[in-house]
């Protein structure tokens, strides 16, 4: 029963907050100058321009998290920023477009997967990262959210009422860990990786590439996800999965990851499913390898949007 949305819905979310680096709040329109739009036009979807969400700045003055519930650096500016995502996000997705997030740095992946579970709480969702991005506050050795999404999503996991600026995420709709998986994990913290044996969680790492090829391994996700029933499913695409030979300029790199070809059949086979709903595409910062090492990240992230929104090559 579902369609394919035939409008992409832009949403820019400018966030750097999540991560020590400045930077990221480029993304947004790095992408758009690159061409975003004519990406999307040519495949045959119509482009709604939202613009980019206000991002207030953390102040002095902000409430900041009690010590005995972990560290959460800024969590009062990253949430409340991220609640306009959640909302506008649920809105499109009411509205039956499909929702284009552009970060940004990863802790926006919590406002998508807010608003998608409010339209579709059983839909699926797919987490193209190095990371696990799962840590607590309390697990979290950085205090960095952006290495923290996911989290604050899952059932029973964090109490976000304790978390300034995530209140808002106490009573929302949760994800259960068999609606999660990951693909291309390669740097995993010991208390994320606690977390995904404890609650099983379905992950797809680096050496399952290795061992199986990726189109195997997409093969086994999506089955995982969708086998017994169809569902949405909303695409995180971490830009940092893909090798830094062909994704340079952003904040974590780590080597030994999906290359060009694998990073676009991630892609190509998510899109070739017809149920993608969403796609985040994070963590693009072109102040870290300014010039060609930019322009690389830029055009990857540009042509895995292509890529989930259906282009062939044949
Ligand atoms: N796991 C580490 C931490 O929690 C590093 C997270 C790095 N994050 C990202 N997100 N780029 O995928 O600090
Ligand atoms: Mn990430
Ligand atoms: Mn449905
Ligand atoms: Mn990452």
């Amino acid at each position: 029963h579902v369609v394919m949305p035939q409008t992409v819905s832009v949403i820019g979310v400018p966030m750097t907050y999540g991560q020590p680096l400045l930077g990221t709040n480029f993304g947004p329109d790095m992408l758009r100058n690159a061409g975003l739009h004519k990406v999307i036009t040519e495949l045959g979807w119509c482009a709604e321009e939202n613009g980019n969400l206000e991002i207030a700045p953390p102040t002095v003055n902000d409430p900041v998290i009690d010590p005995d519930f972990g560290n959460a650096k800024s969590s009062f500016a990253v949430g409340n920023s991220i609640k306009q995502l959640a909302d506008i996000y649920e809105q499109k997705a009411r509205e039956g477009k499909f929702n284009l997030v552009l970060g940004g740095d990863h802790t926006i992946g919590a406002g998508s997967l807010a608003g998608l579970l409010r339209v579709h709480p059983d839909a699926g969702i797919i987490w193209v990262d190095a990371h696990a991005d799962i840590n607590t506050p309390m697990t979290s050795e950085s205090g960095n959210m952006h290495g923290m999404p996911i989290s604050f999503l899952m059932e029973n996991l964090v109490d976000c009422s304790k978390v300034p600026g995530f209140e808002w995420l106490a009573d929302s709709p949760k994800l259960k860990p068999e609606q999660l998986v990951y693909i291309a994990l390669r740097d995993v913290d010991q208390g994320e990786k606690r977390i995904l044996r404890e609650l099983g969680i379905k992950a797809f790492c680096m050496q399952s590439v290795d061992r199986y090829g990726i189109g195997r391994t997409m093969e086994m996700a999506l089955d995982y996800l969708c086998a017994e029933k169809q569902r949405p499913i909303h695409m995180s695409y971490d830009i940092d999965a893909v090798d830094p030979v062909d994704a340079p300029s952003t904040g974590t790199r780590v080597r030994g990851g999906l290359t060009w070809r694998e990073a676009n059949y991630v892609a190509e086979a998510v899109a070739e499913t017809n149920l993608l709903v969403g796609l985040d595409m994070v963590e693009v910062n072109p102040s870290l390898a300014p010039g060609k090492g930019a322009d690389t990240t830029v055009d990857m992230a540009l042509l895995l949007i292509g890529s989930a929104l259906g282009r062939r090559i044949l």
